[in-house]
């Protein structure tokens, strides 16, 4: 079995759409606005890469929805991520506010998501809480873990048998002196107090420069606590940047340390390979595509480690040797191997290439065009 067989990453709706930063959105006109369009997108990067049948959904950007249209583009609903960060009430905070009628609702918010979960017959509620303050002082932090714990044990509690919550950190932004979930050990913690279908998401752009990421990734994994990924890169802070465009070798750590955790437990790790990206400026699908491409290569390329030469090196300190394990593996060429996984699955070899020969987008951006021109907006 060709190690790509068993590798698929999800796609972020938000990821086809118009996004920007605080200081503006460059409007595309191919951009997709409407939830079919996105899915529409979305079966194209699927259509043309075969590792992206799902799409992760946002439940106030994408919602009214009916899943049947997901099928009419060959790719299935994925994740729900409820949203507890644009509307107004949720100034400061949700499950962490102050005031209990705002936590009820957050709450609220939350079993309506795992009741759409159910509807679509997706297995992940996604959650990431932007809860936090922006000066010392101005929130009692002890008090709001209390209410995060009831607040997730709640939800847990309403959880169907097959239903996961994957529990997303973040150090700062949009709260600037302290976040509520900061890091890999509060999403544990909160995550275990809620109950065994709670799991730690890693967003790889959620973290100080100098920290270690496959280390946390081995450490969730030690504790069977890891539930999946959020893919990107960044060269500063939360930058979401198309994945493996600023250090490549980070994913490829990551995938093997989870590749060396199931060699030696031999048990398959039960996780979600998501891609959260934002694409402000490069052209929304064939960023996707990009991503998607790239994300197989260092898979491929993780797979080829020779873990039991590595846990001979590792045994006897052989540091040079052991280094070069996993260096001979990420300078290896699996391009090729690619190209024929491609074609044994009636792919094209370049799937980058084959999606521009296509004149899909030409075809979207004609008919979307004027929509997307109204929607100019600006900062403040
Ligand atoms: C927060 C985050 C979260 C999503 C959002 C689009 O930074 O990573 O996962 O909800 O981006
Ligand atoms: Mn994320």
């Amino acid at each position: 079995m060709n190690v790509l067989d068993r590798f698929t990453i999800e796609l972020p709706s938000w990821g086809f759409a118009n996004t920007g930063t605080r200081f503006g959105k460059f409007i595309q006109d191919a951009a997709a606005t409407t939830t079919e369009e996105k899915f529409a997108d979305a079966g194209q990067v699927h259509a043309f890469t075969g590792c992206c049948p799902t799409v992760a959904m946002h439940v106030k950007w994408d919602f009214p929805f009916d899943k049947a249209v997901a099928a009419k583009y060959g790719v299935a609903v994925g994740s729900i991520n409820p949203n507890l960060f644009e509307d107004q009430i949720y100034k400061h905070g949700s499950l962490g506010n102050p005031d209990p009628a705002v936590r009820a609702q957050a709450l609220r918010h939350l079993l309506d998501s795992e009741e759409i979960g159910r509807q679509t017959g997706s297995r992940d509620l996604s959650l990431w809480f932007a809860d936090g303050s922006n000066f010392p002082g101005t929130a009692n932090i002890r008090q709001r873990k209390l209410w995060f714990e009831e607040g997730l044990k709640a939800m847990h509690a309403r959880l169907d048998p097959n239903q996961r919550m994957l529990l997303e950190y973040k150090p700062f932004e949009p709260a600037f002196y302290h976040t509520d979930i900061a890091d890999w050990g509060m999403s544990l913690l909160l995550a275990k107090a809620a109950g065994p279908q709670a799991k730690v998401l890693v967003d790889t752009g959620h973290h100080y420069q100098a920290q270690n990421i496959e280390q946390i990734v081995a450490w969730l994994l030690a504790e069977n606590m890891l539930g999946g990924f959020h893919f990107n890169d960044r060269r500063y802070a939360d930058d979401d940047l198309t994945l493996g465009s600023i250090d490549p070798y980070q994913i490829f750590r990551i995938f093997h340390e989870i590749n060396l955790f199931e060699w030696e437990t031999g048990a398959r790790a039960d996780i979600a390979y998501m891609v959260d990206q934002t694409h402000n400026l490069k052209p929304k699908i064939e960023e996707m595509i990009q991503t998607a491409m790239f994300a197989q290569e260092l898979f491929a390329k993780a797979s080829l480690v020779d873990l039991k030469k590595l846990a001979h090196f590792q045994a006897n300190a052989d540091l040079i040797d052991a280094e070069e394990c996993l260096k001979s593996a990420f300078s290896t060429d699996v391009r090729p191997m690619i190209r024929e996984w491609r074609k044994s699955k009636g792919l094209a070899e370049n799937p980058l290439e084959a999606f521009r020969e296509s004149g899909y987008l030409a075809k979207v951006a004609r008919e979307r065009a004027e929509k997307n021109r109204q929607s100019v907006s600006s900062y403040a």
